[in-house]
């Protein structure tokens, strides 16, 4: 067994240095095409979209994983997804919601002291500095409960989840300020203000209410802070999507509403439908708040406390001259500022235009004091065609606009058409239509709804995909397609299925912007980023008891978790902490403790810990679900919940026989596998290597690695002299260990350098 491994590790060796100019390419590229019925066109787009192994993507997307409660992560153009990001939704893989760090950010999210374990994720925003992405953190909201999480983009983590206190349900937002001082969530269904509080239908009008909520985001700490936040109450109108001013509308938000005539339903009571109830008149109100000024309302004390939540109510909102309504063609959907900041553009499902609203004709107009009536709240209502700078007929059910980096450019998604809208919003005219697989909600540009959008590429996030895939049962995936928009034609690029949920809206942000760490500071909570109290260094591995709390802190190293017995008496509570002691990239170990309900991805780095009652008796093998090492299924330990009172007997563990000849023909091993360690070693010490920081890395984790083996080789030699064949065979054995894990980081250290060109040294 062993001299195999030797021998695959030298063969291994040999094999890096092998060229790969095989003559094995008897087609041509002719041929390719033929044989697969491609296109020029479509050699185009590959030429566009393909992404050689180890080259990387130029934009980094994030996107809604609708249902699913989560965020998915992929580049652009290759559209290969890199990540899924567990954010309001218990998630396996990352041991989210299976282990006690994460369970403290999903309680976050409870509502009514109830864990929600689901959500409608909709809309995500990178957080921005003077308008532009900076890449920091990631906010997305839950619709179904309204929710918001806060992701790090340090370690693509979610790090905090609040719940809104005055809505039943969301949906205008995640959406930043210039600066992310605030996160903006505006309501969706009216409901009663008070949690917990019945008011009939018939109460509607006078008690039921939407709003607008200013989350105050600390940058400093990275998290939400609920007590400085503030909503505005706002009519019973259904709120929909939301944009932040950027530039000359900074301080101020947009929120579209679709339900304007305060419909309430009720076919079973033989009324007309809320479809035909809600969408009767020719328009909704697209309502203008001034945020800056509200906060600084509240700060002078002028917010009532609703929930335990400042809530600056319409009465004083419209006395004090922070909220008006512009009414906009009927049920309004995307809303989205312009680039400038000069103009909000407002599309509605029912209506095939664009509305393009001037910000300095709304100012004017509250400047004048120019209303042409009231709410029946009071809200002053601004004049459409005082607030209009243009409107453009684009096609059918127009949703969504984003932005190009050429100016005056946008791109609307037509919903009914399946088309997308290249256009002008300064002269008002169509430039381009593209056809789209089907039915698309939203699109996204690079940047696209920032100061300064990149251009470059457009992602339609189509809600059918019907005949695009193969099929996979009645339950199709969505449809991301990628358009090149770098020309004056739209050209489709690919074609992505996506099969989690319906992924409502993206953002993408250049790659470069973002700087994600590869390993955490040894000892740290990844959840709060604060040292956890669970850490411990190699060596200060320990058990303690405390009456019935069972607490072990732990730590995982290939291949081995420490401890590799666990003691407990039925009823006792289990605390398992562990720390990953890895600091070479990707080394993550995983942590389950069989039937007992707990996952834990342990990153470098990283400390998690598992808790549950051991209220079973019985044997539980636990181990690492990663597969990180060659001796990854070794990574085990037992877990024995023994009986209460129970009496160990005198019986010792059993002996396998082992021979001086096994301790000898382990040595041997030894030595094989040393010349080994010592060609790569030479190997990489030839080189530049020094050059390489990746490099630089396997080389210290290798040490690392060898540099455990005096110790083991003490053991050895000692349990040697009295001739414990057993523990000298075993010891000797762990040493051999040791090297293999040093000569599997040297081999791939090697063929790094090979492939990236590195230099020999004279
Ligand atoms: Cu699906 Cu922005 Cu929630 Cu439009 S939303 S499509
Ligand atoms: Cu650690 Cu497998």
């Amino acid at each position: 067994m062993k001299s195999l491994a030797v021998k695959t590790l030298a063969i291994a060796v040999l094999l890096a240095g092998v060229g790969s100019e095989a003559a094995w390419a008897a087609e041509s590229l002719q041929d390719v095409m033929k044989r697969r019925g491609l296109s020029q066109q479509d050699l185009m787009a590959a030429a566009k979209t393909y992404t050689p192994s180890g080259k990387r993507d130029e934009f980094l997307a994030f996107s809604s994983g609708g249902q699913s409660g989560q965020v998915l992560v992929y580049g652009i153009p290759s559209m290969r997804i890199l990540k899924y990001i567990a954010v309001f939704t218990p998630e396996p893989w990352q041991g989210y919601g299976y282990d006690e760090e994460s369970k403290a950010v999903l309680k976050g999210g409870q509502i009514d002291g109830k864990d929600i374990t689901w959500g409608d994720s909709h809309h995500p925003a990178i957080s921005e500095t003077q308008g532009q992405y900076d890449g920091q953190f990631l906010f997305i909201n839950d619709k179904a409960n309204p929710r918001l999480a806060v992701i790090d983009l340090r370690d693509f983590e979610t790090k905090q989840i609040v719940a809104n206190p005055i809505y039943k349900s969301d949906h205008g937002g995640a959406a930043v300020t210039s600066n992310t001082e605030y996160v903006l969530e505006a309501a969706q269904y009216a409901t009663p203000l008070e949690n917990r509080k019945f008011y009939p239908l018939e109460d509607f009008n006078e008690k039921y209410r939407g709003g607008m909520t200013y989350w105050k985001f600390d940058r400093q700490a990275g998290r939400l802070v609920p007590e400085q936040s503030f909503s505005v109450e706002l009519p019973p109108y259904g709120q929909d999507v939301t944009d932040a001013g950027k530039g000359p509308s900074d301080g101020w938000s947009f929120t579209n509403s679709f339900c304007s005539e305060r419909y309430v339903g009720g076919i079973e009571q033989g009324r007309p439908p809320f479809e035909a109830g809600c969408s009767a008149k020719d328009t909704d109100y697209l309502h203008v708040i001034n945020w800056r000024k509200a906060a600084e309302l509240v700060a002078q004390g002028k917010a009532k406390k609703i929930n335990g939540h400042n809530m600056l109510m319409m009465e004083t909102a419209v006395k004090e001259g922070v909220l008006f309504l512009v009414p906009e063609p009927k049920s309004p959907h995307g809303v989205d500022v312009t680039p400038d900041g000069k103009y909000i553009i407002v599309s509605g499902k029912l209506d095939t235009h664009v509305s393009v609203f001037s910000f300095d004709k709304i100012q004017a107009a509250i400047k004048a004091g120019k209303f042409e009536s009231k709410d029946p709240y009071g809200i002053p209502v601004i004049g459409m065609q005082d607030a209009l700078h243009a409107q453009v007929q684009l096609g059918l059910g127009p949703l969504h606009t984003q932005y190009d980096v050429k100016q005056c450019v946008a791109y609307t998604s037509l919903y009914v058409d399946s088309q997308v809208a290249k256009w002008d919003y300064c002269e008002g005219k169509v430039l381009d239509k593209i056809a789209v697989h089907y039915n698309i909600g939203h699109l996204m540009t690079m940047e696209g709804d920032s100061v300064n959008p990149k251009g470059r590429y457009l992602v339609a996030l189509n809600k059918l995909s019907i005949d695009r895939f193969n099929p996979v049962g009645p339950l199709h995936p969505q449809n991301h397609q990628l358009i090149d928009i770098s020309n004056d034609k739209m050209q489709l690029l690919y074609d992505m299925p996506l099969p989690l949920g319906e992924p409502h809206y993206a953002v993408a942000i250049e790659a470069a912007k973002l700087k994600p760490g590869v390993r955490y500071k040894v000892g740290t909570n990844s959840r709060t980023d604060a040292q956890h109290p669970g850490r411990v260094r190699a060596g200060e591995e320990r058990t303690e008891r405390k009456g019935n709390k069972v607490t072990v802190y732990g730590t995982l190293i290939r291949s081995h978790i420490t401890p590799e017995i666990i003691e407990a008496e039925i009823g006792d509570e289990v605390t398992i902490n562990l720390t990953n002691l890895e600091r070479a990239e990707d080394e993550t170990h995983g942590f389950t403790v069989s039937t007992y309900n707990v996952h834990a991805s342990v990153e470098p780095g990283k400390t998690v810990s598992v808790k549950f009652k051991a209220d079973k008796e019985g044997v539980y093998p636990y181990y690492c679900t990663e597969f990180c090492s060659a001796l990854h299924l070794e990574m085990q330990g037992y877990l024995l919940v023994k009986p209460k009172g129970w009496k160990a007997t005198k019986k010792e563990i059993a002996k396998a026989a082992y021979t001086q000849a096994d301790y000898q023909a382990t040595l041997k091993t030894i030595v094989d596998t040393q010349a080994v360690i010592d060609s790569v070693v030479a190997f990489i010490t030839s080189t530049n290597y020094k050059d390489f920081p990746d490099v630089v890395n396997m080389v210290e984790d290798a040490t690392d690695q060898l540099g455990k083996i005096p110790d083991a080789k003490s053991r050895h030699e000692a349990a040697a002299a009295k001739q414990d064949w057993e523990h000298a065979n075993l010891w000797a054995e762990q040493v051999y260990q040791y090297q293999v894990k040093a000569a599997d980081i040297g081999l791939r250290a090697k063929t790094y350098l090979e492939q990236n060109g590195a230099k020999k040294l004279k």
